[in-house]
């Protein structure tokens, strides 16, 4: 459970471990507030982890993802859920604002026996700064 009660808080951009996230919105400030789903959606086609050392790093991948129009933007409403390719999509939640407060459930599936795990999660483990994804 992710829960975002302080000004900035943010997950930064990322992959997930595990394949799949099934995220379960249980409360969400309106998007004016920050807290707001954004990916990169061609993670079907291609699984973008390779990307990201060709563009150098995820501002330039963001950026080009962005000028290709596949920069997406999505917010939940409490009692939202939705499913995301989280290995393959880089993602992130915008920074809440000052008063804010959102509280997701993730639950998170593999696809197969073998687990590959990184490091771009960290900043929302607090262990990095989270501005470059491996
Ligand atoms: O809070 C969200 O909507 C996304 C959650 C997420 O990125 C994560 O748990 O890794």
């Amino acid at each position: 459970m992710n829960i975002f009660d302080q000004e900035g808080a943010t997950h930064g951009w990322h992959f997930d471990d595990p394949a799949l996230a099934l995220v379960i919105v249980v409360d969400a400030p309106a998007a004016s507030q920050g807290g707001v789903l954004e990916f990169v959606s061609d993670c079907v086609r291609k699984d973008q982890r390779g990307e990201l050392a060709r563009f150098g790093g995820v501002t330039p991948f963001v950026e080009a993802a962005q000028a290709d129009g596949l920069l997406r933007r999505k917010h939940h409403c409490a009692g939202d859920a939705y499913m995301l390719r989280a290995d393959r999509c880089l993602h992130r939640v915008t920074p809440v604002k000052s008063g804010a407060y959102r509280a997701i459930l993730n639950l998170a599936y593999q696809l197969g026996p073998e687990t590959r795990y990184g490091d771009t999660a960290d900043i929302l483990y607090d262990l990095g700064n989270g501005t470059e994804a491996a």
